[in-house]
């Protein structure tokens, strides 16, 4: 479908808005977390971090220009959002429209195959399929780094999700503009590495603290958030290149580590940011048993009390075999595609 606009000023970053268009993406898992931003506004993040797109739980949104429409109107698994999601997708929405020159509301649809809330990165998958969805709906064309630039803005983590496989977020340098421009995530080429993450359920209720309000509080507060930075930089530099070697041990043993301290330093926030439950121990308790078995099995946890167990995808299947007796449910989940377009006939 076109819609008939005036024409926007020609500049090499727009194109005739297509009026709508339906995007997908795939949430990510970060190695080396980001936890706390310099700035809240351009969320520019206090370190880098690193992540992996998984192949489930995608997010599918589509967005259609609405110019008889005085307001956005934006759904989530077909209940209207309201509140701070809608707030979230209309000041995006209004970014895109600033760079597009363009006026007209949009009605939104999002579908989240992920249970949305609950420390399982929807906004990420979310906000990624959103920039993709009305940069084109919009006429708007940016290349991936833009791209990725554009839906940091809509929640940090999701400017991972633009790309596949592994990806870096580099937080990027100074302040303002120059800062702005200079964070946003790339992919990284890693060795032969057949990495699966097996995801534990302990709980898919939305989260009682939000990340953004845990992540504040913690850097506000919390004695060991700038101990952490420090340690996540060198994490970061040792997780590189073990994922260039290859080496899924050491891929393993640093993000559990780089895990556990982000944790810590939520714990020590003045009130404690805890999203660990008794079930998450159990679990942590079972991935100690298998590795004393011999299966190398690393954890990760976010925003939640959920588990994420990296193992070989020759393991994954025995990770979640195993898992099943401490968590409600196991998902496999193995390394997924960036956000991209959907074409008319669905592909
Ligand atoms: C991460 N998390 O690196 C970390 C680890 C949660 C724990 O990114 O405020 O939803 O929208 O930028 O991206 C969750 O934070 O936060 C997150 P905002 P976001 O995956």
């Amino acid at each position: 479908m076109r819609l008939d606009h005036p024409a926007a000023p020609n500049s090499p970053h727009e194109r005739p808005a297509a009026g709508h268009a339906t995007a997908v993406a795939h949430p990510n898992i970060a190695l080396i977390k980001y936890w706390g931003k310099r700035d809240d506004h351009l969320i520019l993040p206090a370190s880098d971090s690193l992540s992996m797109t998984l192949d489930v739980f995608s997010t599918t949104t589509t967005v259609r220009l609405a110019p008889e429409a005085a307001a956005d109107q934006v759904t989530l698994n077909d209940t209207p959002a309201a509140d701070e999601p809608y707030r979230r997708v209309t000041a995006f929405l209004d970014l895109v429209r600033e760079r597009a020159r363009r006026a007209e509301r949009a009605v939104v649809d999002t579908r989240n195959t992920v249970p949305t809330g609950a420390g399982l990165a929807s906004s990420a998958s979310g906000f990624a399929a959103l920039a993709v969805a009305a940069t084109a709906a919009y006429g708007l064309r940016l290349d991936a780094t833009e791209l990725s630039r554009l839906a940091r803005r809509g929640s940090g983590s999701a400017s991972r999700s633009i790309f596949g496989g592994f990806a870096l977020w580099h937080a990027g340098r100074g302040t303002g503009a120059d800062a702005d421009l200079s964070s946003y995530a790339e992919p990284l080429p890693v060795g032969d590495l057949d990495a699966a993450l097996v995801i534990a359920i302990v709980d898919a209720g939305p989260k009682a603290v939000s990340s953004r309000v845990g992540m504040r509080r913690t850097v506000e507060t919390s004695p060991l958030y700038r101990p952490w930075v420090e340690s996540s930089r060198a994490d970061l530099t040792e997780m590189r290149a073990a994922l260039l070697r290859g080496d899924l041990e050491a891929v393993g043993e640093i993000a559990e580590r780089n895990a556990l301290g982000m944790h810590a330093t939520m714990l020590a926030a003045r009130p404690a940011v805890r999203y660990m439950a008794p079930a998450t121990l159990a679990v942590l308790d079972s991935v100690l048993r298998l590795r004393q078995d011999g299966v190398a099995a690393y954890a990760t946890m976010d925003a939640g009390p959920n588990v994420k167990v990296l193992c070989a995808g020759a393991d994954a299947d025995r990770v979640a075999r195993t898992l099943r007796s401490v968590a409600s449910r196991t998902y496999i989940a193995r390394r997924g595609p960036g956000a991209c377009l959907r074409t008319e006939d669905g592909r």
